[in-house]
């Protein structure tokens, strides 16, 4: 049975713990539950970018921020599936699509669901970010045969007002709500490198690890400084999370959510291979691939292809299928 109810204190001595005796830890209880010797694939493409109205201290995409950057409208359903199929092609085994929206409109809600429809059709797991959702469009999602809704809590709720000031932490968990209640799988992670104290970092997985049912995906980012951004400009040229901490917040969250896809999602450009080789071993197991992510630019299919060569890992092939869902049943 997975816990949802650690305390604070619990994951605070995890992350306690000597850093090879937390790494081992974790590594355990990631052979238990998965295949160790496999990575995940996913693809993000951003169908909608920049123009968004919320102000996320982070992000390239908010009208706050100064990243240059050029509001499009949605893409067209047509040039979505090619990309779709591109990283199918490559082996990618779920294609994410996000907009920078606050919510989606209604009136979008036809071309998204094509979307899903379409992607799903060739065989891909589908996953979508288009912000906060309203029961109804939650379930038309689900109807159109969305598998996965990312929303991310980003931080722990304390830290949460210094990052963003446009919606509340509850919001999220407001939405994350009509995700389950409509029957997709979540897919909730957050940011570290913010100027998050360790204490955030536990309040972070602790919110995760104590939601009525795990995420079946949670991706832990390392904050990518984008120029223009509050974020970025505040830690422009500084290291933004020491490694060794990284690390253990991975592993940590591989302890706390045992049957959870742990995805080493953004900022893996600036990190070392010995870094994201110890993230492997600490649970991680699910990675973003691509030379783009949102819009900022990721490893690539080459150079990832040829990392995960070196450490002999092999792309996952089959779905591992809801367990965290599972798992709570
Ligand atoms: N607008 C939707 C929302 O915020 O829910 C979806 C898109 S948003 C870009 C998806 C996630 O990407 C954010 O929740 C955040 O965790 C992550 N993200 C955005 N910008 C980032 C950055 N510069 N570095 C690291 N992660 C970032
Ligand atoms: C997530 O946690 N990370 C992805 C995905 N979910 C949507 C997005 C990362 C974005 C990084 C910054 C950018 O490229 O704009
Ligand atoms: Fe908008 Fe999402 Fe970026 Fe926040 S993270 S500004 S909601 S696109």
């Amino acid at each position: 049975m997975t816990r949802t109810d650690w305390t604070r204190d619990e994951l605070s001595a995890l992350f306690d713990l000597p850093f090879t005796d937390l790494v081992f830890r974790a590594a355990e209880v990631h052979r238990a539950h998965h295949a160790a010797g496999e990575v995940q694939l996913c693809t993000l493409l951003s169908i909608k970018t920049g123009g968004c109205p919320e102000d996320c201290g982070y992000c390239s995409q908010s009208v706050k921020a100064d990243s240059g950057l050029k509001a499009e409208k949605l893409m067209d359903v047509g040039a979505v599936l090619a990309a779709a199929a591109e990283a199918k092609a490559a082996g990618s085994q779920r294609f994410c699509m996000g907009a920078a929206w606050r919510e989606p409109k209604d009136r979008d809600m036809g071309a998204v669901c094509d979307m899903v429809a379409g992607v799903k059709a060739m065989g891909l797991e589908t996953c979508m970010t288009l912000g906060m959702l309203s029961g109804d469009q939650a379930r038309r999602l689900k109807d159109a045969g969305l598998d996965y809704y990312n929303h991310n809590i980003d931080t722990s709720p304390e830290h949460y007002g210094d990052i963003i000031t446009t919606r509340t932490f509850q919001e999220r968990l407001d939405t994350l709500e009509e995700v389950r209640s409509a029957g997709m799988a979540v897919c909730c992670g957050g940011i570290v490198g913010m100027g998050e104290s360790r204490e955030d970092r536990v309040g972070f997985l602790h919110a995760l690890a104590t939601l009525p049912r795990h995420p079946e995906s949670v991706p832990v980012n390392a904050l990518v400084p984008v120029k223009g951004t509050v974020l970025g400009d505040m830690f422009a040229g500084e290291r933004l999370i020491d490694d060794i901490e990284f690390v253990r917040t991975v592993a940590v969250a591989r302890i706390a959510m045992p049957m959870s896809m742990v995805r080493l999602s953004a900022g893996r450009e600036s990190m070392s291979e010995a870094t994201q080789a110890l993230c492997f071993m600490a649970g991680a197991n699910s990675i973003f691939t691509g030379d783009k992510l949102l819009t900022t630019a990721n490893a690539g299919d080459s150079k990832d292809a040829a990392l995960l060569a070196k450490l002999g890992l092999t792309p996952m092939t089959a779905a591992e299928p809801m367990r965290a869902t599972e798992a709570a049943e």
